[in-house]
């Protein structure tokens, strides 16, 4: 039996903005707050896991540790087949340049050069993983997991989203992420997917 949230304050534990509006888009209108961390002073935790669940996990922790509020955190990244499930765990570090920050631009151009080395044939399969953990302060959590399947394509299209979205066509779709509306993105994204299951069982 998972169990149900009933408090007054839900804290998101993350600073991606991308994933804050994708959050509040899915939760729609609620009876609580949702405060994002940046309010408080957030040191985000070093992600030493080595999976999703356990960087989810050691945010989420981190997050009520600081707040005292159940918080909601995300670890999320894009699985490259032909890349042996590259850059996963490791993709927002993709994007970090030498001078420290954040260029999704620079980590898409990574992920091209890496999957050009691998003589790959058409389609360059991947998929998006989402892994959520809603944290309580008495330690209790419950875990959700989307994953969305689809392939790789360059060069990227469309400028909508964040990330790695450009460069991701889902199954079935004609449009890459970066192409679609967001809020179509966001309900058959793998945040869309982990959340519809965080929903049903919590709130
Ligand atoms: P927080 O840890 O503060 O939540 P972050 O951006 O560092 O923010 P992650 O460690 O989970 O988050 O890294 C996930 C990366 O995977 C993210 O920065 C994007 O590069 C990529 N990613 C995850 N979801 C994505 C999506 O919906 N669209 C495009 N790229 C996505």
């Amino acid at each position: 039996m998972n169990r149900k949230f009933q408090e007054q304050d839900l804290v998101l534990a993350t600073h991606n903005t991308g994933k804050i509006e994708e959050f509040k888009h899915l939760f729609g209108e609620v009876n609580f707050n949702i405060t994002d961390i940046g309010q408080y002073y957030w040191q985000p935790p070093e992600e030493t896991g080595k999976s999703f669940w356990e960087n989810s996990l050691i945010k989420a922790r981190e997050a009520t540790k600081l707040t005292g509020l159940v918080s909601l955190a995300d670890d999320s990244g894009l699985c490259v087949d032909r890349l042996k499930g590259a850059p996963g765990i490791y993709s927002a570090d993709w994007a970090v340049k030498s001078n420290g920050s954040r260029d999704f631009k620079f980590a898409i151009e990574k992920l091209v050069r890496e999957i050009e080395k691998t003589n790959f044939e058409n389609p360059c399969t991947a998929h998006f993983i989402c892994s959520l953990i809603l944290y309580w302060p008495d330690n209790h959590f419950e875990k959700f997991e989307g994953k969305i399947f689809g392939e790789i394509v360059w060069p990227g299209r469309g400028e909508k989203g964040h990330g790695y979205d450009p460069v991701f066509l889902p199954n079935g779709y004609k449009e890459t992420f970066g192409q679609m509306d967001r809020w179509k993105k966001n309900k058959i994204s793998h945040r869309g997917l982990a959340m519809d299951n965080l929903l049903k069982a919590c709130f």
